[in-house]
């Protein structure tokens, strides 16, 4: 808020006082492994009786982010964005229409960014509220829970941060398979690359200030944002031309059961504000997760130690075989 505030306040001190509009935005990211935490972003009612109108939360035993009463754990709404240990963060923006009698809020999950709004994901008709601060909460187990960039305005464009260039061309590079036994000791792969463009930045000679990338695998009938997949953070390799290529390794612990797998790159890319941000998969992206395709994703085959020497002895026949 700028000035003349006051105007905004309620004869008890709370916003908003009816015929006022204030806009909340900030970024929700959970990165614990355990069900049961919670926490999110609360409004503390104006005459302090506890939260009010709604939070913003995740509740115990849930991997996604929720719209509650209140206090209540009754659920408003329930988003599709899973957040439990995952590198993506969850962009959040709230718009809140005070008026006589109850209040109107609509809600944006990753909102694309722009000049104007876009049509919001949620409208809802809330109970007459007002509220006197922002209660950042989580709590229970080991609640990794973070809340960031929390803004306050009188219009969206005061509430959504400015992205940052835009990811051109990302992919997985190499290999398109992988083989990892994973009995007796964890399953250490080969090493997995992937190459990012992002016109004018990825050209300069090196690593690029504030580009981040992870390799992930998971469930193949699973998005990548699901729970289910893991992520491990990828180093600066090399400068390829005008792109700059990542790598590492998955390690795969013993508790990881045989089978199939699917696996592709991550890529986030953060200057002063908002990230831009892209999956990279084998015929290049960037793809989101409305446009991620599970046949370019790598194939990763975790397979038990004998069978894999198995597979080792039947090729090496085949090779004598053949001389
Ligand atoms: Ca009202
Ligand atoms: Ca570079």
């Amino acid at each position: 808020m700028t000035s003349g505030f006051e105007e905004l306040l309620t004869p008890s001190g709370g916003f908003c006082r009816d015929g006022n509009t204030l806009w909340l935005s900030l970024l929700l990211k959970d990165d614990s492994t355990r069900a049961d935490t919670y926490g999110g972003l609360w409004l503390n009612n104006a005459d302090g009786s506890g939260q009010i109108g709604w939070d913003i939360t995740r509740n115990w035993g849930a991997f996604h982010w929720y719209i509650e009463t209140p206090g209540t754990g009754t659920n408003i709404l329930h988003t599709a964005f899973y957040t439990t240990n995952q590198p993506q963060a969850t962009f959040f923006v709230a718009k809140m229409e005070f008026l006589p009698g109850n209040e109107l809020c609509s809600f944006w999950f990753n909102p694309p960014l722009s000049n104007d709004p876009p049509p919001p994901d949620y409208v809802l008709s809330v109970s007459n509220f007002s509220f006197k601060g922002v209660h950042v909460a989580g709590g229970y187990g080991h609640a990794n829970i973070y809340d960031d960039e929390f803004r306050v305005g009188a219009t969206w464009k005061s509430v959504t941060p400015v992205a940052a260039p835009p990811i051109g061309w990302c992919n997985l590079q190499w290999p398109p398979a992988l083989l990892v036994s994973n009995v007796g000791a964890p399953g250490v792969s080969d090493k997995i690359y992937g190459q990012i463009w992002i016109d004018g930045v990825t050209s300069n000679t090196g690593p690029t200030p504030g580009l981040k990338a992870w390799v992930g695998y998971g469930p193949s009938n699973a998005l990548p944002n699901a729970p289910s997949w893991s992520w491990t953070p990828a180093d600066f390799n090399v400068q390829v031309g005008n792109n700059d290529e990542f790598h590492t390794n998955f390690v795969i612990a013993q508790a990881v059961a045989a089978g199939v797998y699917a696996y592709c790159y991550y890529y986030e890319y953060q200057t002063n504000d908002m990230p831009s941000t892209g999956y990279g998969q084998k015929d290049g992206g960037p793809r989101t997760l409305a446009t991620y395709n599970p046949a370019q994703s790598g194939l990763l085959t975790v397979v038990p130690e004998p069978a894999l020497l198995a597979g080792l002895l039947a090729g090496l026949a085949l090779w004598l075989r053949k001389r």
